[in-house]
């Protein structure tokens, strides 16, 4: 395995597998890896010859008051984790790497982002989808790997892919979650003992809103209202947003007469967390 840290030797790694005839697997991440990152690796691990995995936190997608200098970071720890999932190429550049002074051009996909967390974030989906497309255009990887976790990140991504004729397949790969349900997520480690219990009312509010769905319920209002109310009895909890819209727009559905996306995110604190769930009919 080969930590790499300059745009110039990424490039040449992977252009050199990629002449030998290897399939290059992608697998962006801001590290603090956790078994919901590792579930990307082994997905890229199946279905590619060689496995680049990317940690850089990115800081156009943080806004100010966010936690960007606080974002745990721990190289040596991630790389050892990608070395036992046989991962050959780790890309961990420096942001004055990644951002040289004086870059002005951004990719933003337009009408989508700033829906969900775009919305209380600004700018957030501008910094991912710049982010994204540069480390498309380092490593020319043929295939790369996102999580459900993100979903709106998901939407965005694709769109930006086929928008740009950008030549790489994009995967994604199921939610992974604590025992009792908790999506896992690097800022997890943010929670302290009450606020890890209370952080269970995402999941929960999302679970409420399947079980009204499955019991036949199709109107977004009732599915929202039940899913909201799970934050009535948690004070520590701060809802953002709980809302059901297109997996692909992204956009709002009255009723969920296709598959729709109920979207959650919620502060504990200062910690924001998401998650999400799938309504299938
Ligand atoms: P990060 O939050 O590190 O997540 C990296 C990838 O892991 C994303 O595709 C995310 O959806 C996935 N992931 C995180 N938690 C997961 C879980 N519990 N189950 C399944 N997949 C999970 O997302 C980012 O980084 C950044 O925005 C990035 C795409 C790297 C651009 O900077």
């Amino acid at each position: 395995m080969r930590v790499i840290h300059t745009i110039g030797e990424m490039r040449a790694a992977s252009r050199a597998a990629k002449a030998r005839g290897a399939r290059l697997g992608l697998v962006p991440t801001m590290g603090a890896l956790h078994e919901g990152h590792l579930s990307l690796v082994r997905a890229a691990r199946a279905r590619s010859d060689v496995v680049a995995a990317t940690i850089f936190v990115n800081p156009t997608q943080f806004g100010p008051s966010e936690d960007f200098s606080k974002y745990p970071r721990n190289l040596q720890n991630d790389s050892a984790l990608l070395e036992r999932e046989g991962v050959e190429l780790i890309f961990a550049p420096a942001v004055e790497e990644m951002y040289p002074a004086g870059a002005i051009t951004w990719v933003t996909v337009e009408g989508m982002s700033d829906r969900l967390c775009g919305a209380s974030r600004p700018g957030h989906f501008r910094g991912v989808t710049t982010v994204v497309a540069k480390l498309f255009n380092i490593a020319e990887p043929d295939v790369a790997f996102f999580g459900q976790k993100d979903a709106a990140q998901v939407a965005i991504i694709r769109r930006m892919v086929r928008d740009l004729n950008m030549p790489v397949q994009i995967e994604v790969c199921p939610i992974v979650r604590e025992p009792d349900g908790l999506a896992m997520s690097s800022r997890n480690s943010y929670l302290n003992a009450g606020e890890r219990t209370a952080a269970l009312t995402l999941f929960r509010s999302l679970t409420r809103a399947e079980e009204l769905f499955k019991s036949g319920e199709k109107d977004s209002a009732k599915l929202i209202a039940v899913g909201t109310k799970e934050f009535d009895s948690e004070p520590a909890v701060r809802l953002d947003y709980f809302e059901i819209v297109d997996p692909d727009s992204l956009q709002p559905v009255l009723a969920v007469e296709r598959p729709a996306l109920a979207a959650v995110a919620a502060y504990l604190g200062k910690t924001r967390l998401i998650d999400n769930i799938l309504l299938a009919p």
